[in-house]
């Protein structure tokens, strides 16, 4: 018979669909319950990749399954359209970088059309956009009155090849993320948002995701921010007025602090370097600005410091200890110097070891002695050496001791946080212009809300973006040179961009009323629509921009503009698509092109491959994935629905009710399947119903069984999450004319889920005395209890004692009474 060819389709069916645009989201209807499906919205650059096909069929399946529910679905679209790579692309080809940007980004909804994920194409947005870049400007002016957006002057990373400032989450390894180059510190003034100001409240809001976003995710942000709770205690430097602060997670420990450590490249450790050390002090400050903060805080390296001539006093047993300085002491943290406790923190050990420090026991944990093995004993015990809180657990001697430093006015307890604040200024021209104006006389001053956007000069292209160290916008001497707002007089406009990690902490309110003129939303608007319900998108943005989205939102929430905290109820993070094991790359040259792996197989095909190669949250090899076998199942579906089609409807209930109990099965299953996410056992369930139904069409009963088209209406409803132009081509063929996308979700029949039953027949004497209706599983012990205590067979019995039962489960029970 012919072949079912999935690509020839495609067209007919795309076509249909822009005409009947089925998935509109509807603002004004009250009725119907709303569900928000977001989809981590993509970067042009180039076009539609395999990770994309991966993530958008995955976030489809749920936006789909919503639809089918009858639900008000905003399942939206838009682009990241500001970045580096298009600014790169200009340069190279003396264009704009917002030629490429908007060509790419109409390459890629071209190819979106084609794979068609169920959006509302009328709200498509992109972040370049000065309509849409307008309302990253005013957040960031209310941040800016806020006090959330500062300026202040500090060490940055600085990558040479891009010339710009890197985050320190876009230095990998000592290297630029992007390029590969090794990465400098430079000191630069750069605008910040205030992210630690919300630091407690990133963290303990996540209670509310618990359980609803996958539980790695929740720890990688628990440790970015990084709470730890512990005390300050200050010590005396000998010839210093004003006592040096250090953070502790150990108080307990201070009476074994046996000497102190500065970070090297801290401004402390050159002001109080003595004078006979600071050459030495020096050369060790220039070799440690040279590594990155990961090989500092590496366990694994030999410990290197310097002494700096100077000694601190033990504020609780008065001793004189030397001060040294390391680079395993970071200066961004605590308060970039430490007291050290050899005998309980293993780095300190090393240290105390490699420079003949003494090491002093504080708690007795009952292992060996730290000086002498090597290893420094963290656990709880009792405190010894330690004066008033000898003899007490850790716990309640932090408690004791933290009290004792406050009474004493020379501590107090203390928290900490590893997150920083976010740098958001980029000295790049394809970005968000931030909207301060620099006067002389005035200082900083924001544009005024009415003279936004600021928009980019249109005019600029190829070597006149090409990095100078500073941001282009400054040589374009038109743009930035501009009259004060506030008194008139000559002023320069700030020219640095926004991170673009700015622009994607708020789109997904902008989907609510994406042309919204007033704001950057319609309050009302984004409270009917949101929080969004099913956030999907890769795991690499874990950390960054969930904890921006995160922190844009409680920001939202302090200006009354949102009545939430959280911006995504739930989280799905798909795996990556991987060829023979290792990552796809340009580089490796191992790409597995998306358009020809649909012009080869079809875009159901290649949807359905990435679905039923395993769970979303798992990696899928594209060397290990069957696509001719994806074909096939497609192509039966499509022969069950043309056998069908030329059959004439009946009265269902004279169906195969085997059949029938597998149609209602399936469906109850896979709706449990589907909201939790297992889409590939549901693809295993359709697989197995569209057997059972060419079981029974090649039984002899043929497509004309009533149950047989009510499996092939399910197929086609069911398969429109998975794979949408085939069931649409096979539900036209069953005779519908409305689209299936929005035909319904199948409901079971409960008297179709109870169990198959069997016949039980009940002997006494080698008699048939009663029949009972049995799961065909029943355990033998069961059946017999059942058995004996039918009524039937206690009168046949008549009193009689029972010598002896036989089983045969689930058919006959022989029941022999004594004689
Ligand atoms: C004494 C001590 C004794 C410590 C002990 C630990 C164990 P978290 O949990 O990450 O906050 N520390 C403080 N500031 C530091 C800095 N700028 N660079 C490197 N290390 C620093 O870690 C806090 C602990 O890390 C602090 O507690 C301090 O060492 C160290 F048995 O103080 B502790
Ligand atoms: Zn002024």
């Amino acid at each position: 018979d012919e072949q079912y060819d999935p690509r020839a389709v495609q067209d007919k069916w795309q076509a249909r669909w822009a005409e009947l645009d089925p998935f509109r989201a509807d603002d004004n209807d009250g009725e119907r319950e709303r569900r928000y499906a977001l989809d981590m919205f993509p970067y042009p650059s180039g076009d539609l990749h395999m990770g994309h096909a991966e993530a958008f069929a995955i976030g489809d399946v749920t936006a789909r399954y919503w639809f089918q529910r009858g639900h008000n679905v905003l399942h939206p679209i838009g682009w990241d359209s500001f970045g580096l790579p298009a600014e790169n692309a200009a340069i190279k080809r003396d264009a704009h970088p917002a030629e490429w940007t908007y060509a790419n980004i109409d390459t890629q909804a071209g190819s979106f059309q084609r794979y068609a994920p169920s959006f509302d194409w009328s709200r498509r947005l992109h972040t370049s956009d000065p309509e849409y870049y307008k309302w990253t400007q005013w957040l960031f002016l209310r941040f800016y009155e806020r006090g959330l957006a500062y300026r202040k002057g500090g060490q940055v990373n600085w990558c040479p090849k891009d010339q710009t400032v890197l985050a320190n989450e876009q230095v990998v390894g000592g290297h630029c993320e992007r390029c590969g180059t090794l990465v400098e510190k430079r000191v630069l003034t750069q605008w910040y948002f205030r992210i630690t100001e919300y630091a407690d409240r990133l963290l303990d809001d996540m209670e509310q995701l618990e359980g609803a976003w996958p539980e790695r995710v929740l720890l990688m942000q628990r440790n970015w921010i990084g709470r730890s709770t512990g005390a300050d205690v200050n010590f005396v430097i000998e010839g210093r007025d004003e006592p040096v602060t250090v953070y502790t997670t150990r108080p307990d420990t201070l009476y074994g602090a046996t000497f102190m450590v500065v970070a090297a490249d801290a401004p402390l450790a050159e002001e109080i370097v003595a004078p006979e050390q600071r050459a030495a002090f020096e050369a060790y400050r220039d070799e440690v600005s040279r590594e990155s903060e990961i090989e500092r805080l590496s366990t694994e390296r030999e410990k290197t410091g310097v002494f700096l001539g100077r000694h601190a006093i033990n504020p609780v047993t008065g001793e004189r200890v030397p001060v040294w300085a390391s680079d395993y002491v970071l200066a961004e943290y605590g308060h970039g110097a430490i007291m050290a406790v050899p005998a309980h923190d293993q780095r300190d050990l090393d240290f105390a070891l490699k420079f003949g420090l003494p090491v002093r026991v504080v708690v007795d944990t009952g292992e060996g002695d730290p000086a002498e093995t090597g290893v420094a004993t963290a656990g709880d015990g009792r405190i010894v050496n330690s004066g008033p809180i000898d003899g007490l657990p850790k716990a309640e001697a932090i408690r004791r001791i933290t009290e004792i430093l406050e009474e004493r006015g020379t501590g107090r307890a203390a928290v900490n946080f590893r997150l920083r604040d976010w740098l958001v200024s980029r000295q790049r021209f394809w970005g968000c212009p931030i909207p301060i104006i620099h006067c002389d006389a005035c200082g900083e001053v924001p544009v005024p809300d009415d003279q936004l956007p600021v928009r980019l000069p249109d005019d600029l292209r190829g070597a006149d973006l090409a990095p100078k160290g500073t941001s282009p916008l400054a040589a374009a001497e038109d743009w930035v040179n501009v009259e004060c707002p506030k008194c008139g007089g000559a002023a320069r406009r700030d020219s640095d961009t926004m991170d673009t990690f700015v622009d994607s902490s708020w789109y997904y309110f902008r989907y609510c009323s994406p042309d919204y003129e007033n704001g950057p939303f319609d309050v009302e608007q984004v409270r009917r629509w949101m929080p969004v319900d099913q956030y999907t998108g890769g795991v690499e943005h874990a950390i960054l921009h969930l904890l921006y989205s995160r922190f844009f939102t409680k920001v939202l929430y302090d200006m009354g503009m949102v009545d939430f905290t959280e911006p995504f109820k739930r989280l799905l993070n798909q795996g990556q698509v991987i060829l023979n094991g290792k990552a796809m790359s340009k580089s490796l040259g191992n790409m597995v092109d998306l358009g020809e792996q649909i012009d080869e197989f079809g875009v159901d095909v290649v949807r359905l491959a990435m679905l039923f190669s395993g769970p979303p949250e798992d990696d899928i090899d594209w060397a290990d994935v069957s696509p001719q076998g994806m074909g096939k199942f497609l192509g039966r579906v499509h022969r069950i629905a043309a056998e069908v089609a030329s059959e004439p409807g009946a009265d269902l209930a004279a169906g195969d009710t085997a059949l029938r109990r597998v149609t209602h099965r399936t469906v109850d299953e896979v709706t449990t399947l589907v909201e939790a996410h297992r889409f590939n056992v549901a693809i295993a369930r359709l697989m197995e119903l569209v057997t059972a139904t060419r079981r029974v069409i090649d039984s002899g009963a043929g497509a004309a069984d009533p149950a047989v088209r009510e499996a092939a209406e399910t197929l086609a409803v069911i398969l429109s999450l998975f794979a949408p132009y085939t069931a649409e081509e096979t539900w036209a063929l069953l005779g519908h004319q409305a689209p299936v996308n929005r035909a319904g979700w199948p409901a079971a029949d409960p008297s179709l889920l109870v169990e198959e039953s069997v016949t039980c027949v009940v002997q006494v004497a080698g008699k048939v005395r009663d029949r009972l209706e049995v799961p065909p599983a029943i355990d033998p012990g069961e059946l017999e209890r059942l058995a004996l205590a039918s009524g039937k067979v206690r009168d046949a019995l008549g009193g009689a004692e029972v010598a002896k039962v036989i089983v045969r489960a689930p058919k006959i029970v022989n029941i022999v009474p004594r004689r």
